[in-house]
C-alpha cells in the first residue's frame, strides 16, 4: 500500500517477514503515528495478534503462519520428538489469540501439515517456505478480489463500508477495499461512507486512514447512520469483509454487519461480502456454529484518541466499573447476501452448493 510519510510515498506490506523478525505496522497507533513493530519470536508475534497491532482476517491468518515459522526456526535444534511436541504447542498458542477468524487456525494448519516426516532441518525449511506462499496466495487473492469486485462497481457509485477489510486486514489491497481500489485506479468516480466501527473504530481509525492515502474520496460515519442514509438512497452498494464463512453463506464479521445487512435488504441494496478462499470454513455447516470472540469491556467503557497536544491518550466514556458486554463479532444469515466476491469470481446464491462448487477450482 502506498504511505506517504515526510512528504514521500512509500509502498509497504502490512507485515512481512526477515529471517526470524516478523515486522507490521502497528495497527495500534494509527492513524496518529506511523510506526513499524517487530517480533522475534512466536510468543511475540502470538502477543501482537492478540492485542490487535495487526488484526483483519488475512493479516492475522498470514501473522499465524510466520508465528510457526519463527517457532520452527526457534526449535530447528531439538530432536525430532521434541519439535513435534513443541511445534504443535506453539501452534496451540498462536491459533487461541483471536478465535473467530478462520484464516488464523487455516494458515497455522497449512504450515504444519507441510512439515511432513524426517530430520527437523528438513520440517523447518517446509514450514518456512508454505508460510512465505500463503503470504504471496494472500496478495494473489485480494488483487484478484479488487479486479473481480470492481467490475460490480459502476462509475459514480456511493458505497458503504464497515470495519476495515483493507490493506490493513491483509497484506496488501485487502477484500472490501479491495475493488475500491481497483475502481479508483480504473477512472471511476467513487465515494465511500466508513462506518466509524465501535468499539475499536477501525472504520474511522484505519479504513479512513488507508482511504486518505489513495486519495479516494469518503467519509466518515457514526455507527448509527447507516440506515439514514441508505433510506435517503445515497448508498448504492454495501461491501464488506469476512471472517468466518459457513458452508451455508452465513457471515461473521466485525459487529455490526448484520444490522448494515438487514438495513441494506430493507432499502433494496446489493450487500456483497469480500473473502478469499482462506475465509471459508466449509467444516462449519451454519453461522450458528461460529465461535465469536469476546473482548474486554475496557474497550466498550473508553475511547483513545489523540488530543490537541498530539499526545495519545485513553478516555473513559462511561461511568467507571459500568458493566458492558463486547462481542466482537456477529453473524449475518446468508440470506441478506447479494453475492461473495472471491479470488475465482463472484459466488452467487444457492450458497451451499455453490460455495462447494467454486472453492473446488483452484487458481491457474
Ligand atoms: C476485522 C474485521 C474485518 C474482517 C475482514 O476485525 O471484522 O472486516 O477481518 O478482513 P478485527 P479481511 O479488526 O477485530 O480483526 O479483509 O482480512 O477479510
Amino acid at each position: 500500500m502506498k504511505v506517504r510519510i515526510d512528504g514521500v510515498t512509500r509502498d509497504f506490506r502490512t507485515l512481512w517477514r526477515e529471517g526470524k523478525t516478523v515486522k507490521m505496522i502497528n495497527q495500534r497507533k494509527l492513524p496518529h503515528k506511523f510506526e513499524i513493530y517487530s517480533t522475534n519470536s512466536y510468543i511475540e508475534t502470538a502477543e501482537a495478534i492478540r492485542s490487535m497491532t495487526l488484526r483483519g482476517a488475512g493479516a492475522i491468518g498470514v501473522a499465524g503462519a510466520y508465528g510457526i515459522a519463527q517457532a520452527a526456526l526457534e526449535f530447528a535444534e531439538s530432536s525430532v520428538e521434541e519439535f513435534e511436541v513443541k511445534i504443535r504447542d506453539a501452534a496451540a498458542i498462536l491459533v487461541k489469540t483471536r478465535p473467530t477468524a478462520v484464516n488464523l487456525a487455516n494458515a497455522v494448519s497449512r504450515c504444519l501439515s507441510v512439515a511432513g516426516k524426517g530430520i527437523v532441518a528438513e520440517r523447518v525449511k517446509r514450514i518456512v517456505n508454505e508460510a512465505d506462499a500463503i503470504a504471496e496466495e494472500d496478495l494473489e487473492s485480494s488483487r484478484r478480489i479488487g479486479d473481480y469486485g470492481s467490475q460490480l462497481i459502476q462509475d459514480g457509485s456511493r458505497l458503504l463500508t464497515h470495519c476495515n477489510a483493507g490493506a490493513l486486514a491483509f497484506i496488501d489491497y485487502g477484500t472490501a477495499l479491495s475493488p475500491i481500489r481497483f475502481a479508483h485506479v480504473q477512472g471511476k468516480e467513487i465515494f465511500v461512507f466508513v462506518d466509524e466501527t465501535r468499539p475499536r473504530c477501525q472504520g474511522s481509525k484505519l479504513t479512513s486512514w488507508e482511504l486518505k492515502q489513495e486519495g479516494i474520496q469518503h467519509a466518515v460515519i457514526v455507527d448509527n447512520a447507516a440506515g439514514y442514509f441508505m433510506r435517503k438512497g445515497e448508498i448504492d452498494m454495501v461491501i464488506v469483509g469476512a471472517d468466518r464463512i459457513a458452508a451455508n453463506g452465513d457471515v461473521a464479521n466485525k459487529i455490526g454487519t448484520y444490522e448494515k445487512a438487514v438495513l441494506a435488504r430493507e432499502n433494496g441494496i446489493p450487500f456483497y461480502v469480500a473473502a478469499p478462499r482462506m475465509t471459508f470454513d466449509l467444516e462449519c455447516s451454519t453461522g450458528d456454529e461460529i465461535v465469536i470472540e469476546e473482548r474486554d469491556t475496557e474497550e466498550v467503557l473508553s475511547i483513545w484518541g489523540e488530543d490537541e497536544n498530539q499526545a495519545i491518550l485513553k478516555v473513559y466514556i462511561t461511568p467507571r466499573d459500568t458493566p458492558a458486554l463486547n462481542p466482537s463479532f456477529d453473524v449475518t444469515p446468508a440470506k441478506y447476501i447479494t453475492g461473495f466476491i472471491t479470488e475465482v469470481g463472484i459466488i452467487k446464491s444457492p450458497y451451499r452448493e455453490n460455495i462447494a462448487k467454486k472453492l473446488s477450482r483452484r487458481l491457474v
